[in-house]
């Protein structure tokens, strides 16, 4: 601890949650304890001179603004003071005891799932994601909204060599959006050629979900509102629907429906719309799959019109994905390191998270935000 001791760690906590309200404080630096590492969140070395520039940061999903607001209503609230966030890129500064990988100087990523056991029944069959005993990053556990973070040894995601340091702020969203949706065409048993539907297609999740199907060889049709067409587009999408552009939601699934021959063979719902999920459901191809992401707000409620009899006669299968595990991680990041699926991020400053939430519940950013953190 020595080389840090005497640094602070400034923090974003949720001062009022149920409301987008947060604040700026600062902490003392933790020391990690047995099996754990500190991470400081990225520090830039500017070549020629090798003058440590610290740059930090975090991405902000829409799951840290339902946590922060309680959008989903759960019984339990985060407590005043959580540090929320769980997309952190940063670089291993010390070791806990017992601990000799990661080495001091890795660069690692940060996610919402802190921690796992792996080796409760879930953990082993790869759905680290349900494990018993897991911690979430910025819920419940402190998350990547500050400057120093304690991770588990074991489950931080250690990054490819050579990916330049002014890359790595746009590989922090990798860590759950990047992550979520890789996982989520896994689910969807696509082949190269095969159309995928992205619903919510211009946001965190959804504009990653278009690159990384592009990757993958699939054809992508985009669903957002028409502000976002140009960023879909960019991102590859070959074909973009304006949702707010039919009258009638049949109108909207027919013409993904002829647009793609005959519909997608998955969906992937990146939006925390009830209607986005009721389309795609109707929109999918015969056999195909509808792979659940976003989590809608407010009252929980079933998929509307996705009734037995149109499951079985048209053998639909509908999965929901919660993040991915560990392998899925390292190989997502590493499509990503390789330049193959490239974030599309604006920096905003640690006082401006609250704006960021009601800019993001207003549907206004396109792609991610990332925090800068110093
Ligand atoms: O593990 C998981 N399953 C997981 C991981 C991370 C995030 C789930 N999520 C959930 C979030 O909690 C959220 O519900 O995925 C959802 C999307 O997260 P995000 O990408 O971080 O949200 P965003 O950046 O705000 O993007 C949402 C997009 O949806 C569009 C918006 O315009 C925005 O571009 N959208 C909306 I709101 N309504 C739509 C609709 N009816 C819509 N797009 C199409 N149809
Ligand atoms: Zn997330």
């Amino acid at each position: 601890m020595d080389a840090i001791q005497d640094k602070v760690n400034k923090a974003i906590i949720y001062s009022e949650p149920g409301t987008s309200a947060t604040e700026v404080i600062e902490l003392p630096l933790e020391a990690p304890g047995p099996g754990q590492v500190l991470v400081r969140m990225h520090v830039l070395r500017i070549p020629p001179f090798q003058h440590p520039k610290e740059m930090l940061y975090s991405g902000v999903c829409h799951t840290d603004y339902s946590i922060c607001t309680n959008a989903w209503k759960v019984p339990v609230m985060v407590a005043k003071g959580q540090i929320g966030g769980h997309e952190g890129i940063g670089e291993v500064v010390v070791c806990g005891p017992g601990v000799s990988h990661p080495t001091i100087g890795s660069k690692v990523g940060v996610k919402y799932i802190a921690s796992a056991c792996l080796s409760c029944r879930y953990c082993l069959l790869g759905m680290e994601s349900n494990c018993v005993a897991a911690k979430l990053s910025g819920s419940f556990h402190p998350g990547t909204f500050q400057q120093y973070c304690v991770a588990a040894a074991n489950y931080v995601t250690v990054l490819p060599e050579g990916v330049p340091d002014d890359e790595l702020a746009g590989l922090a969203p990798i860590m759950c959006a990047g992550i979520t949706v890789y996982t989520g065409l896994k689910h969807g048993n696509l082949r190269p050629g095969d159309w995928v539907a992205v619903s919510g297609a211009g946001g965190g999740l959804g504009h990653l979900a278009i690159q990384y199907a592009k990757a993958l060889g699939c054809r992508v049709v985009a669903l957002d509102v028409a502000e976002k067409n140009l960023l879909c587009t960019d991102a590859g999408a070959d074909e973009f629907v304006d949702v707010f552009g039919f009258t009638q939601d049949t109108d909207l699934c027919r013409h993904v429906r002829e647009t793609t021959g005959g519909g997608p063979r998955a969906a992937l719902v990146c939006s925390s719309s009830n209607t986005a999920y009721s389309q795609a459901i109707q929109y999918l191809d015969t056999t195909g799959t509808l792979v659940c992401l976003g989590i809608p707000e407010g009252q929980q409620v079933p998929i509307q019109g996705a009734s037995v009899a149109l499951l079985v006669s048209r053998q639909l299968r509908i999965i929901g994905s919660k993040v991915g595990n560990r392998l899925d991680a390292n190989e997502c990041v590493y499509m990503a390191a390789r330049g193959a699926v490239k974030c599309h991020y604006q920096l905003r400053k640690m006082n401006e998270l609250t704006q960021v939430f009601n800019d993001m519940e207003e549907g206004k950013i396109l792609g991610r935000v990332v925090i800068d953190l110093r």
